[in-house]
Order: C-alpha cells, then sequence, then structure tokens
C-alpha cells in the first residue's frame, strides 16, 4: 500500500495515510496473496489476519525507518526487561495509532465486514499475570509514542496465562493458545539467533601475568530464537520493537537414535529444550518448577544481554561507552540475572578487570521494586544456584563479599546483623540468593510505583540500604495509556472529548482539565451519562451471553476487576454483598439502589484462599441471582477468563471501582486509573496511587474509606483482634455465621467456611473486620449519591478530567529525565 503525507487536521504528524480503496486493496490483496483465499470463501479469522497483514505494511515501512534512525545516530536506548508483557490484542489498538481506525472500518463495511467483530477475533496476547505485565504493555506504547529510543525484551511464551473456566462454581485451569494458528504481529529473526549455556562446572586457569581465569564449561545449551512485535507508537512517528525469546535444542533432534529407531527418545533434548519458554508463570503462586523458572530467568537475561551487546558492538569500541549508551530497567526482580551475566560476559569473555567491569555494571542498570509482599521477593536456593549456574554463584559471591568490606563493614564496622540483613546470601540452613538485595546494590536507581509505596521501600523494605545510599531510592508513579485505556476502548467518550476540549488529549492528557468547567453543565452531563449508559448496555450484552444472567442497566455497576489476592480484598466486598442480601430478605422494603456487582479475576493456581473466595462468590451469585424475594435489587456476577480484551469493556461500563486494598499493601494499581479515566467513581482506601488520585481529584469526589497506612501500622503493633469486631457488630457476626451454614451450598454446609475462619481463627491478616464498617459507610454514602444523577454526573467528570497525571507518557518522561537521562528521536 502506497503510504503519504497525512491530512490537514495532523500536519505534523507523519501518519502513513492510506484512502478507503487503498485499504480495501490492501485487504483483498492480502486475502488472496498472503492466504490462499479469497472474500466468498474466508471466514471471520482469515479477514482478521488479512487485515492484519495489510496493517502490517504500514508498520514495517515505518519500523525501518526507526530503526535507521536510531541505528545511524548510534542513539542511547533503554533496554525493557520484562518477564511479563500483557499486551492483549493488537489490531485495534494499532489502527488507533496509525491513525486509520476509520478508513479500515469504513473499507471492511464496503466489503461487507465489520472491523469489531474482526477485531474480536483476535486472541489476547496475555504473556503476562497482571498490573506488573500490563504496565509494561503501557510503557512500551509511551516510549515509541514519545519518540524515545526503547526496546522491550521478553519470553516468547507458547501458552501466556491460563484460561479460567468455572465448574460448578470453582476455577478451572486450561492452557491458552494465543498463537496456535500463527501471529500475524510477529516477525522471526533467526539473524539474531543466541546460544545460551547452561550447568556444567567452572575450571580456573592460572596464568602468571593474568592472574586466575575462569572457564565455564556449560553442560547444556539452548537456542533463543527472537520474535520482534513492532510497536508503534501513536502518531506513527516511530515504531519500535518488542523482542521476545523462544527457547530450541541446539540440535532439532539427534539423527543417529532417531535413524537407529528411538524415535521418541530422538526428540527428548527438543522438547526439554522448549520448555523453557514453554509457560508463563503464575508469579504468586508456591514451590513447583523452581528449577524451569530459574533457567528461563537466565535464559532470557542471557539473549536479552548478548543481543543489548551485539547491537552496541556494531557501533562502539570502548567499553567506557556502554552506559552512556545502554540502559537496562529490569522490571521487577525476576531479570536480576542480567546482573552477573553481564559480569561474566565482560570479565570471563571480554577480558576486562572486575572493578571496570562493576563500575559499567552499576552504571548501567536500574531497578523498579513492585511490591512490598515478602512473598513475592524471589529468593533462589544457592544449592540450585551451583547446579544451575555455576560461574554466576561465583560473581555473586564476589559482589556480595566486596559489597560487604567495602560498603557495609565502613559505615557500621563489626556489625554483623546488619552485614546478615544486607548480605544477598540469606544464611539459614538452606542458604538463598536475595535477588533483590542484588539488585538495589548494583542498580544506580531503585523506584518505587507510586509515592507512598516508595516511601516504604525507602522506610520499611530497605530502611539501611537507603542509608548507605540516599539518592539511589526514587519514585515513579504509574500510569497508563490513554489510547488503549480511553481511546481505543471508550469511543463514545473518547469522541465527547474531541468535540469538546479538541483531540490533542491523547497525546497530552493534562488537557483533560478542561472538562473540568463543564460538570456542571447539565447538557454534557447528559452526554456524558448518556455514554456510560450505552456502555452499559453493551456491557449487559456480554454478561448475558456469556453468564446467562439479565442485569438492568438502571442499577449501579459496582465494579472490582484485578488478581485474586487476599491482600486486594475481594472478600470484604463479598462480605458487604453479604450484608445487602441480609437486609433484604429481612425487609424486603429495603430502600437501596439496584446494584450489579461484578468481579473478574484469575487466582493463581496454588493459592487456596483466592480459589475459596472465588467459589464463594460464584454461589453466592448463583442464589441472590435466582432469589425473586429481592427483587433484582442484587444482582452479583463473577465474569470467567478476566483478561485484557474484556477489561477494555469493563472500564467503560463501570459505575464504581472497586479499590480496597489494605493500606500499604498495593504498590499503586493501574486499574484505579483506568476506571477513574472512563468515568467511574472510586470507592477505596488510602492505599498506592488511590492517594495521589485523591491529590488529584480531591478526596471529597471520592469514596475513601477505611485505616490508613499509619493506623494499620499500630493496630497491628497493638495487637489486631478481629473477633472484637465480630463480637461488637451483630450484622457482621450474622454475616459470617452464614458461612457455615448451607444456604449458598445447600446439603453441604461449611463449604465456605474457611473465609470466616481466614477473617477470624487465622487472624484475618488484611484487616478486613476492622475496615468493614467504614466500608459499609462508604457505601451507604454511593447509593445516596447515585439518587442524583446530576450530582453524581458532575463527580463523575471531575473523576475523568483529573486523571493527567496518570498517563504512561508522564510516567515515561518520568523515567527519562531521572533514571534514564535519555533523548528523543522521532523520524522526522
Ligand atoms: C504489581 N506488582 C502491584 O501489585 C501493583 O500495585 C502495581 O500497580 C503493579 O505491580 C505495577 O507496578 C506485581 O504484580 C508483583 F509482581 F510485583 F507482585
Amino acid at each position: 500500500m502506497a503510504t503519504k503525507k497525512m491530512n490537514k487536521k495532523t500536519e505534523s504528524v507523519a501518519v502513513p495515510s492510506v484512502t478507503c480503496a487503498e485499504m480495501q486493496q490492501g485487504i483483498i490483496d492480502r486475502l488472496h496473496k498472503g492466504l490462499a483465499t479469497d472474500k466468498n470463501k474466508a471466514n471471520n479469522k482469515a479477514w482478521w489476519n488479512a487485515t492484519c497483514l495489510a496493517v502490517n505494511e504500514l508498520v514495517f515501512e515505518k519500523l525501518t525507518k526507526t530503526h535507521h534512525n536510531h541505528a545511524g545516530k548510534d542513539t542511547r536506548a533503554v533496554n525493557y526487561l520484562s518477564l511479563e508483557f500483557l499486551m492483549g490484542r493488537l489490531l485495534s489498538n494499532n489502527l488507533q495509532n496509525l491513525q486509520v481506525f476509520k478508513v479500515t472500518e469504513e473499507a471492511l463495511k464496503g466489503l461487507g465486514k465489520d472491523l469489531y467483530e474482526l477485531c474480536d477475533e483476535e486472541p489476547d496476547m496475555a504473556l503476562g499475570n497482571g498490573g506488573l505485565g500490563r504496565l509494561a504493555a503501557c510503557f512500551i506504547d509511551s516510549l515509541a509514542t514519545l519518540g524515545y529510543p526503547a526496546i522491550g525484551y521478553g519470553i516468547h511464551y507458547e501458552h501466556g496465562l491460563f484460561k479460567q473456566e468455572f465448574q460448578d462454581g470453582r476455577q478451572i485451569e486450561r492452557p491458552d493458545t494465543w498463537r496456535e494458528y500463527g501471529n500475524p504481529w510477529e516477525i522471526c529473526r533467526p539473524e539474531s539467533i543466541q546460544l545460551i549455556p547452561l550447568y556444567g562446572y567452572v575450571e580456573t586457569l592460572y596464568d602468571p601475568t593474568e592472574g586466575a581465569k575462569k572457564i565455564w564449561h556449560a553442560g547444556q545449551k539452548l537456542k533463543g530464537v527472537p520474535w520482534d512485535i513492532p510497536i508503534v507508537g501513536y502518531g506513527a512517528k516511530t515504531v519500535n520493537i518488542l523482542r521476545l525469546w523462544e527457547s530450541r535444542a541446539s540440535e532439532a533432534f539427534d539423527w543417529d537414535v532417531f535413524n537407529a529407531g528411538g524415535y521418541v527418545d530422538s526428540q527428548a533434548e527438543k522438547s526439554r529444550a522448549e520448555t523453557v519458554s514453554k509457560v508463563l508463570y503464575p508469579n504468586d503462586s508456591t514451590d513447583a518448577g523452581k528449577e524451569l523458572r530459574l533457567i528461563q530467568q537466565y535464559f532470557f537475561c542471557a539473549c536479552s544481554v548478548k543481543d543489548i551487546l551485539r547491537r552496541f558492538k556494531r557501533a562502539n569500541s570502548d567499553w567506557n561507552e556502554l552506559p552512556k549508551k545502554v540502559a537496562i530497567q529490569l522490571n521487577d526482580t525476576h531479570p536480576t540475572m542480567a546482573i552477573p551475566e553481564l559480569m561474566r560476559i565482560l570479565i570471563d569473555l571480554e577480558g576486562l578487570d572486575w572493578d571496570f567491569a562493576w563500575d559499567i555494571c552499576q552504571k548501567t542498570f536500574a531497578y523498579t521494586n513492585h511490591t512490598l509482599l515478602p512473598e513475592a521477593l524471589e529468593k533462589w536456593s544457592v544449592g540450585l544456584f551451583e547446579k544451575v549456574l555455576p560461574r554466576h554463584l561465583e560473581i555473586i559471591y564476589e559482589i556480595n563479599a566486596q559489597f560487604l568490606k567495602n560498603v557495609v563493614e565502613k559505615k557500621w564496622p563489626g556489625d554483623d546483623q546488619k552485614k546478615a540483613k544486607l548480605s544477598i546470601i540469606e544464611e539459614s540452613d538452606n542458604r538463598m540468593v536475595r535477588m533483590a538485595n542484588l539488585c538495589v546494590i548494583t542498580a544506580y536507581k531503585v523506584n518505587g510505583v507510586a509515592a507512598v509505596h516508595s516511601e516504604l521501600v525507602k522506610t520499611d523494605l530497605f530502611p539501611e540500604f537507603h542509608e548507605l545510599f540516599p539518592t539511589k531510592l526514587v519514585n515513579v508513579t504509574n500510569g497508563v495509556t490513554p489510547r488503549r485505556w480511553l481511546k481505543t476502548c471508550n469511543p463514545g467518550l473518547a469522541t465527547l472529548l474531541d468535540e469538546t476540549i479538541g483531540d490533542d488529549w491523547v497525546l497530552n492528557l493534562d488537557k483533560l482539565k478542561g472538562i473540568l468547567p463543564k460538570a456542571t453543565d447539565s447538557k454534557f452531563q447528559q452526554r456524558f451519562m448518556d455514554i456510560k449508559k450505552q456502555n452499559k448496555v453493551e456491557m449487559a450484552k456480554i454478561i448475558k451471553e456469556t453468564t446467562g444472567v439479565e442485569v438492568s442497566v438502571d442499577a449501579i455497576f459496582d465494579v472490582q476487576i484485578k488478581r485474586l489476592h487476599e491482600y486486594k480484598r475481594q472478600q470484604l466486598n463479598l462480605i458487604h454483598i453479604l450484608t445487602l442480601y441480609k437486609r433484604l430478605l429481612e425487609n424486603p422494603d429495603y430502600d437501596m439502589v439496584p446494584r450489579v456487582f461484578l468481579f473478574g479475576a484469575k487466582a493463581a493456581p496454588g493459592y487456596h484462599m483466592a480459589k475459596e473466595i472465588i467459589f464463594a462468590l460464584n454461589k453466592i451469585a448463583d442464589k441472590v441471582n435466582n432469589d425473586t424475594r429481592i427483587k433484582d435489587k442484587l444482582k452479583v456476577v463473577f465474569l470467567p477468563n478476566y483478561r485484557v480484551s474484556l477489561a477494555e469493556k469493563m472500564f467503560p461500563a463501570a459505575d464504581i471501582s472497586e479499590q480496597i486494598s489494605t493500606a500499604g499493601l498495593e504498590a499503586s494499581g493501574t486499574g484505579n486509573m483506568k476506571f477513574s479515566l472512563n468515568g467511574a467513581l472510586t470507592v477505596g482506601t488510602m492505599d498506592g496511587a488511590n492517594i495521589e488520585m485523591a491529590e488529584e481529584i480531591g478526596e471529597q469526589h471520592m469514596f475513601i474509606f477505611g485505616l490508613s497506612v499509619d493506623e494499620v501500622k499500630d493496630l497491628k503493633t497493638k495487637g489486631y483482634k478481629p473477633y472484637d469486631y465480630y463480637y461488637n457488630n451483630p450484622e457482621l457476626k450474622s454475616v459470617l455465621d452464614w458461612l457455615d451454614s448451607d444456604f449458598f451450598t445447600p446439603g453441604h454446609p461449611g463449604l465456605l467456611s474457611d473465609i470466616k475462619r481466614s477473617l477470624l481463627e487465622w487472624g484475618d491478616e488484611y484487616l478486613c473486620l476492622a475496615d468493614y464498617a467504614s466500608y459499609l459507610e462508604a457505601h451507604q454514602k454511593i447509593d445516596a449519591l447515585y439518587r442524583d444523577q446530576a450530582a453524581w454526573a458532575e463527580k463523575a467528570i471531575l473523576n475523568a478530567g483529573a486523571m493527567g497525571k496518570f498517563n504512561s507518557d508522564r510516567s515515561i518522561e518520568d523515567y527519562a529525565s531521572k533514571i534514564w537521562k535519555l533523548k528523543k528521536f522521532p523520524i522526522a
């Protein structure tokens, strides 16, 4: 397809523009020449595929230009290393970012096809678990949009996050097969394959002049095959890549064994090797497959570091230049192995001395911490390390020895407790390597992901490191891309914004402020609320299709969508629902605005309580939705298989956003931002980014409840007694006791008792009972406000209009200025 400079309206943006006829021709051509079919035979999948291929023609041209632009100028680039990229679908987003959505819609319509239907054919790229992976996806969108030289590095998992089904209310996990029949967006790059050593032993050679030289004799080698996914910035000035590594055996199969009749055995090596990139690990599950996970992390880091050095060496011969040209951002501790791997390459293979190599590493790596939860801080057993990566363990020991001697001993002479706490090695019966310590010791900057979280990183998680390195710990508050999370997912609201404040909010979200004066304008309110209503109508259809439940769009859509975790407190929401249900049963005239409680959440397969909460919510939903006594005042729907593409439909349809974590435990949250951006009101605790949202929106326009971070700490120090709340609040008591009965599980009393136990006998670690009364009060206020639609609309507009800060472009500008020192190089 021919591309030209863009139309009058966005003259400054060099967007490939196509006419409707050209787009039609492009798609038909791809059907014929790319897929060997034609428009009469093709099914929707083929039409989707052909449309993607036609779009690729626009993308590839820009990709090549970006590549030449960056390589020609030998630019400094950031390499974003992340085990997770939760990309979702790419077609609609690419069309929006290329600014050819409308013309493609029109082109397909002319061919008798509906673009939205075709978009629904695309499997989600679910290469992530939740917030951390979705953040990485938003960040690479922003990096490309802002014109920064950047590469995302990840793993080309054969199976992304599991598909969730419910059987009798219980979560069943099924494999996700996102690329069973190929993926039109990816390009294989065999010219950049890497060989990755594993296992084996280390030999020490003594050279009289150079001293000891280490040689790692690997026991096995894996082949890392890169697949590139072009990342189109909005306005298409820059197209960066996401490079995903697939593991293969270095030999396809053993020819001799095959010839001798060992058909299955000849494949053993192949299947062992392919296991490494076979599945995404649900990050918050327990023990299983530790060795595989460590190999997976190392494989990914080794491929990426080698690739970074290969590109660096193309234009540079002086190692001093490396930290000037290369920034490596470690997205959590999962890619920590990149540190000892870079040390190993520089020392063992490139012959640099230790101090020089260490200096380079310390100037190259930065690390983002995403959680304070102790169970999520990665540790690997020394024994496992020694077996899989013997040379890396030696390097880590040396980094540790030097750190303890040169840094800790100098600051706190003779203080062995400090040394034990800060050491990379945890001394216990099963000695462990603490990955976070290695990251903090090495990185030149360490950031948390929201202001309160970054403070807690300094005061609670790494206080001694903060004393040692007072300028190292910084904050970069998270953000979300307005391209996907408003323009693409909520076309109604996007159009209203275009008409009201112009269309450049997409690139400058602060412009949303322009709607604040309209918050009290009844015409604007009406349009705003009509759009919400329409989005609810569409959501109601999806609910009906997937679960059979009918919901009224006049009810409040109260939504909690996020991973299932006790600290996120879906169980608090659950006991609120039970409270309302009980009130309705006791008094059928109980006056409340009808509510639809919507949930979407996957539980880690090994996380018992999380699965129990899903089961309970499903059982409660069954009962409530079929109880005619409550006259449809209450509905509960747990949508199966929560994922990015479903989220895109749920955020725009929500009235209430549930952000109810125990204060101090949700590092930031990003769903909170997406809801507000789409005009939902938040019921939330003063936690994570909720705090900064309250600063921007005004606390009085949110429903803030519960204990603050300091109050949580005080209560825990004093000694928290959940039974006090239980015995002092008869309503709470009756609701919890209900869980012991067989009311929700007829004939099987006790099936929901674990939830009650966790809240009483097991200590209610996440303080649900302490926050219950205040949560109920917040919900009363929600009910009251909704009765006044104008007042509700005003607040919803004030929320959306205040979201400028929570834009991933702003986050990336913060990283670029505070951490990466990166310059923009958009194509002219
Ligand atoms: C998550 N962390 C946090 O729990 C969220 O609060 C935060 O918004 C996202 O990261 C993105 O920063 C994780 O997923 C992990 F893996 F660190 F636990």
